[in-house]
């Protein structure tokens, strides 16, 4: 069986699930909202983590399927969340590149909103800079993207060809700190004035910022100082499954 064919079949098998990683505001410690990653439960292999299959199903346009499940998923938990009486809170999911360039992305996403009835403005897509760059129409995607009402955040900020034309047309909602950046912020001063200007920018076009890979109560304390007060890692939570996230939310009930 090729690795495509096995993508293919565990697709149908339901072998993919969903872990969340907790998004928590410094300033109150609560859980304000999750990123849903995808993990192939892999019947001999165990536990893969996307890096062994994602690149995989991108070249094979499989993404697509993937995608799709990963986005039906995450608002399908989204709404037994909040019929379980939990506080309803924003869930990011990735897109890739492949999906963003395919013509009936929108149709695809509408549907998904119709079928799971998830409110959209919980519903964040995350995208990054090289895909707003190399996709024509780029904008007018973001735009109808919007219209359906949800948010958008910009991934791995500060990685990319950055191109701020579409900051500048207000419709993005956030932007996530590439980890490398914050990897380095304590020792690196050129990493910690990348960081402390992208935070800057953002607060001064209104948009929300976050950062991501937070190991260290250091790295808290700096983004923290520097008014970031959205953050993603491991000194929280890692990435969980469904269940454990749910312990955590009823824990902090
Ligand atoms: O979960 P982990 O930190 O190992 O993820 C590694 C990479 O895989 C990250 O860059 C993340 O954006 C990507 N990734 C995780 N889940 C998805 C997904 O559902 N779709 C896409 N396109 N990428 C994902
Ligand atoms: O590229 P993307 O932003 O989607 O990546 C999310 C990935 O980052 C997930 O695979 C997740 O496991 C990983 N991640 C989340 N928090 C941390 C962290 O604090 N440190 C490191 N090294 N990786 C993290
Ligand atoms: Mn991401
Ligand atoms: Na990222």
């Amino acid at each position: 069986l090729t690795l495509e064919n096995s993508i293919r079949k565990a697709l149908q098998l339901g072998e993919f699930e969903l872990h969340y990683q907790p998004q928590v505001d410094v300033l109150t410690g609560e859980v304000i909202g999750t990123e849903a990653l995808v993990r192939w439960n892999h019947p001999t292999l165990g536990l893969l983590p996307p890096a062994k299959f994602i690149p995989i199903a991108e070249e094979t346009g499989l993404i697509v399927s993937l995608g799709e499940w990963v986005l039906r998923t995450a608002c399908l938990q989204h709404q037994v969340w909040r019929e379980k009486g939990f506080a309803p809170m924003r869930v990011s999911v990735n897109l890739s590149s492949r999906q963003f360039s395919k013509h009936d992305l929108i149709e695809r996403i509408e549907e998904i909103l119709r079928e799971t009835r998830i409110d959209p403005r919980y519903l964040e897509l995350e995208i990054t800079e090289s895909m707003t760059m190399n996709v024509d129409g780029a904008i007018e995607v973001l735009g109808k993207l919007k219209e359906l009402g949800m948010q958008l955040c910009i991934d791995d900020f500060g990685t990319g060809y950055s191109n701020l034309y579409y900051l500048k047309l207000f419709s993005i909602d956030r932007l996530k700190i590439d980890r490398s950046f914050v990897r380095d912020i304590m020792t690196d001063t050129t990493d910690a004035d990348i960081v402390a200007t992208i935070i800057a920018m953002a607060h001064k076009l209104g948009i929300g910022v976050i950062a991501e890979g937070v190991e260290d109560r250091d790295q808290l304390d700096f983004l923290h100082s520097h008014s970031c007060h959205e953050v993603q890692g491991f000194y929280y939570h890692r990435p969980l499954p469904a269940a454990q996230f749910e312990r955590l939310l009823r824990k902090r009930g």
